[in-house]
């Protein structure tokens, strides 16, 4: 071993490598736990949530790196964790489909998934478990991001990264773990990285940005419409597109990402949302559901703007992880509450 690794550092030294040759190992430790989450006014939902967090960690590796990530269960259900996406090249036993490619993870056991990240862009992680109320109702998923090693162009420029993962929930099921997830339930409340506004956050940008989207659809359909601007659609699950093009509304069904750029060189405050029009409810109420608001530095709060007293989270769509490079990255913003008994 010792011997290969002079080889390898030598070939390296001699510019006999590319750049990026050394796949990097990245360990990470996650956990599944039982909490509540506040999705909107009035409407607080017990999920399973990957370290107490709604949406998961962002989880971020460079293409071909070694992942392995352990899983501890700390709820009272079987779960697994699916890396949706990803290839799983000579490791499907790491493809977390319970009673195909494994047994699912009992709770209290833990369970390591290993894997190389051959597969780039905006994927997504979830539960393979009783996935119709695990992944549709109860939150279990969460952001995985493979960087290329060769990004095109446009990516270069990007100057903000947000990630948005949109999801629906049955009201009537929000406190009882193991209903729902039914044909026919009524989806009423409709989310942002698990809030619906006005709980959502503002994205706030600067005349300039070059603005990256990562738009996830989890659980449901979307129609993602923002004011202002056109989008230009770069990548489909997670691969460049070899004809990028301009839209201002792409649709996503359950389980898609599309990553979009946006140039952000039209100040004002300006909408963006889900064009499914009752998405834009809660429970029936609207304005509600799947909305924020793109704030551009340097705009004047009216006193009637509905969010002139928000109270700002960084963190919300992941722009503060986004600059910090592969890891593991816990949201503070995105955890649950634990049971009383827990404390
Ligand atoms: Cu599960």
């Amino acid at each position: 071993m010792q011997r290969l690794g002079l080889l390898i550092l030598a070939l390296a030294l001699g510019g006999l490598l590319p750049a990026g040759a050394w796949a990097e190992a990245r360990h990470f430790d996650m956990t599944i736990e039982e909490v509540t989450i506040d999705v909107a006014p009035g409407l607080k939902y017990k999920v399973w949530a990957y370290n107490g967090q709604v949406p998961g960690p962002l989880l971020r590796v460079k293409e071909g790196d070694d992942v392995e990530v352990t899983v501890t269960n700390n709820t009272t259900l079987s779960h697994t964790i699916h890396w949706h996406g990803m290839y799983q090249t000579n490791s499907w036993r790491s493809d977390g489909v319970p009673n195909v490619t494994q047994k699912a993870v009992e709770p209290g056991e833990s369970f390591t998934y290993r894997f190389v990240a051959d597969k780039v862009g905006t994927l997504w992680y979830h539960c393979h478990v009783n996935v119709p109320e695990h992944v549709g109702l109860r939150a279990m998923w969460g952001p995985f991001i493979i960087d290329p090693k060769e990004p095109i162009p446009i990516e270069k420029e990007v100057t903000k990264d947000a990630i948005l993962m949109f999801s629906g929930w049955n009201p009537e099921v929000a406190q009882e773990y193991g209903k729902g997830g039914v044909p026919g339930e009524p989806i009423t409340y409709f989310s942002i990285n698990g809030k619906s506004f006005p709980t959502t956050q503002p994205l706030r940008v600067k005349k300039g940005d070059v603005l990256r989207l990562r738009l996830i659809a989890a659980t449901l359909d979307v129609a993602f419409h923002p004011h202002g601007h056109d989008m230009l659609v770069t990548h489909k699950d997670g691969l460049p597109l070899a004809s990028p093009y301009e839209a201002d509304v792409i649709h996503l069904s359950p389980g898609e990402r599309y990553d979009v750029i946006m140039r952000m060189n039209n100040p004002g405050r300006w909408i963006a949302h889900d064009h499914i029009e009752h998405h834009t409810s809660n429970n029936g109420k609207a304005p509600g559901g799947s909305v924020l608001v793109i704030e551009y530095e340097g705009i004047k709060t009216d006193d009637w703007y509905v969010w002139k007293d928000k109270a700002y989270d960084a963190g919300f769509y992941y722009s503060e992880s986004m600059t910090k490079g592969p890891g593991i990255h816990d949201v503070p913003e995105h955890e649950g509450r634990f049971p009383e008994l827990r404390r």
